[in-house]
């Protein structure tokens, strides 16, 4: 048995990334039974706090010392800030790859604990669809934003077994309002069941560094999540109930890798820079 948001004791702060990110303005709100003050921060434009439980940070993720002085005082980090779709790496580098880097090495500095970051689905985007797999499988990047979110995992790992920080590194499906198309039948994670997963990921007492797939309980997954079952877990939502909208689209084409890959079109992009 979990308990409930109401029974959980809030964190004094916690920071979210990405605040101004479509998750992030989701989570704004949904964040607020858990801490006093909710840090949020993003290089772009955030709705003004609106009292003294929110506090708005603007920082670029690229930037160390700004970084540093963005964790100071905070006792756990949602990281959800970054670049979130397939982009040339010189792009990802400062948002995704330095930007993690300062994450963990600030949350050292500052003694910050726990992290729970945003991975990605596209960290195994490679597998085909008729694949099963679970949080051992070797990790079959997609492209350079899966190869950032690969990245930082293993950031995660070293953190942990280095200095002790635990994280929980959700690989998220695909989390929207509703599953857009046919591939997001399978890869949907509702609001809600992302809220509980942070919350759980918060929560839970001896995490290390746990990977756990962010799906709903849709009716075809093709991800195992026996390896995170300590988080408790237990998605509530399905796309099962937007199927028959859902279905009206046109059945991609076989060699469509939105009906093939495990990531979808992702595994099509780029290249990039061919100038
Ligand atoms: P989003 O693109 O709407 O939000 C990301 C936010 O990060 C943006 O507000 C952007 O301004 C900010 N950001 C980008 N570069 C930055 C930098 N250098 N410094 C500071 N902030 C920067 O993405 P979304 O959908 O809200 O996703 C949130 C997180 O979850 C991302 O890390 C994404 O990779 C991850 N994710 C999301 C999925 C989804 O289905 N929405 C699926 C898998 C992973
Ligand atoms: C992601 O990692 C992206 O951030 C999100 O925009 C979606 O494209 C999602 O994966 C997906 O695979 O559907």
């Amino acid at each position: 048995m979990t308990n409930t948001s109401s029974e959980l004791r809030p964190f004094n702060r916690l920071l979210l990334t990405g605040a101004a990110g479509g998750l992030g303005k989701v989570l704004r709100e949904r964040l607020r039974p858990y801490t006093n003050i909710l840090r949020l921060s993003d290089i772009g434009e955030m709705a003004p706090a609106t009292g003294p439980h929110e506090e708005i940070v603007h920082c670029d993720l690229s930037d160390k010392h700004a970084v540093h002085e963005l964790v100071e005082g905070v006792d756990a980090i949602i990281h959800f800030g970054g670049v979130s779709v397939e982009r040339p790496f010189e792009e990802i580098l400062g948002a995704n790859i330095c930007g993690v880097f300062h994450i963990y090495e600030a949350a050292r500095r500052h003694g910050v604990k726990r992290v729970v970051f945003a991975s990605s689905n596209h960290v195994i985007g490679f597998y085909k669809q008729d694949e099963r797999i679970d949080a051992h499988s070797p990790r079959r990047p997609d492209g350079y934003y899966g190869l950032s979110k690969a990245y930082g995992e293993d950031m995660a790992n070293f953190y942990f077994d280095r200095y002790g920080i635990e994280t929980v590194s959700i690989r998220i499906g695909s989390s929207f309002p509703e599953p857009a198309n046919r591939r997001m039948m399978s890869t949907w994670l509702s609001y809600d069941d992302l809220t509980q997963l942070i919350e759980r990921s918060l929560y839970t007492p001896s995490v290390g560094h746990t990977v756990v797939y962010g799906m709903s309980a849709n009716r075809e997954v093709w991800w195992d999540n026996h390896l995170a079952a300590h988080l408790g877990f237990t998605a509530k939502d399905s796309s099962e109930v937007f199927r028959d909208k859902v279905e009206e689209q046109p059945m991609p084409a076989d060699d469509d890798p939105a009906r093939i890959y495990q990531g979808g079109a992702f595994v099509a992009a780029g290249p990039f820079g061919d100038d």
